[in-house]
């Protein structure tokens, strides 16, 4: 795949794709990244990328052209059938589902904003799709898109260990994850489950399946009611209910 971002801040870009999962993907060339800045598209001397809104009002808003000069290089770079995505506050919420679409892709052309945002003709014009990444306010569109980009990038063919991605597929999404223990055994009086000493395979795959319906029903209720619940499922789930003295789902 190949990614290329739009940003007035290239370098925080490329500072956090040379580190972990993500910058193993790009040295063994799994992935693609670059960034065009449109500041070296801003016709003046001065290298003004921002001007004043019309109507008036605080902050200042990016102008057209930079911008689609920005959107034309990096786009040359890119196979055909590569998406123009602005991240932004107005976009539709980003999911795991939309980290699924956007990684079967041959490219993505991400576009980050700053400032009170983006003339609404370039959006109009050249961008497909805008993406939030939650229900907060940023200061700019930088971190979203690292956002976008580490989420599809871990799910690219090769860029994950086959534990990982066994792990994953064997659970399933939809759920959050049961807790995790390492040695020693007792740290200050607290003890590891006594389950996870056992070594009994089926046991721990259904204590570790009911810690994660009822972290999940604790926290998320929402994904239970979305994603519903197996027989086997709603059993554990109503046991965890039944020990923690909270109502279990109701029955449909
Ligand atoms: C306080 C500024 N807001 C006026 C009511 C508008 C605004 C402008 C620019 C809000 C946020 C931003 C910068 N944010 C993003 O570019 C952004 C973002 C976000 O702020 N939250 C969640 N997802 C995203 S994706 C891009």
């Amino acid at each position: 795949m190949h990614i290329e971002v739009v940003t007035l801040f290239p370098e925080l870009i490329r500072a956090q794709l040379g580190a972990g999962v993500t910058g193993r993907a790009v040295t063994r060339g799994l992935v693609q990244v670059g960034t065009e800045d449109p500041r070296a598209h801003a016709p003046d001397p001065y290298r003004r990328v921002d001007d004043r809104p019309y109507g008036g009002g605080p902050g200042m808003v990016l102008a057209v052209e930079p911008l689609a000069t920005a959107l034309g290089v990096a786009r040359a770079r890119l196979p055909a059938g590569a998406p123009v995505i602005a991240v932004s506050a107005q976009g539709a919420p980003f999911t795991q589902a939309t980290a699924r679409r956007l990684a079967g892709l041959p490219g993505l052309l991400l576009l980050a904003g700053r400032y009170e945002g983006i003339d609404q003709r370039l959006i109009d014009a050249l961008v497909d799709e805008e993406l939030s990444i939650g229900d907060y306010v940023l200061t700019g569109g930088e971190l979203p898109a690292l956002v976008v980009v580490d989420a599809v990038v871990r799910l690219l063919p090769g860029v994950l260990g086959d534990a990982d991605s066994a792990a994953q597929d064997s659970f399933g999404a939809g759920l959050l994850d049961w807790p995790h223990y390492t040695r020693p055994e007792d740290w200050a009086g607290r003890r590891v489950p006594a389950v996870l000493l056992g070594g009994h395979h089926d046991e721990i795959r259904r204590w570790r399946l009911q810690q994660a319906l009822g972290r999940t029903w604790q926290r998320r209720p929402e994904l239970i009611a979305r994603r519903g619940l197996n027989d086997e499922e709603r059993m554990l789930l109503e046991e965890y209910c039944a020990a923690a003295g909270i109502a279990p789902p109701a029955r449909v």
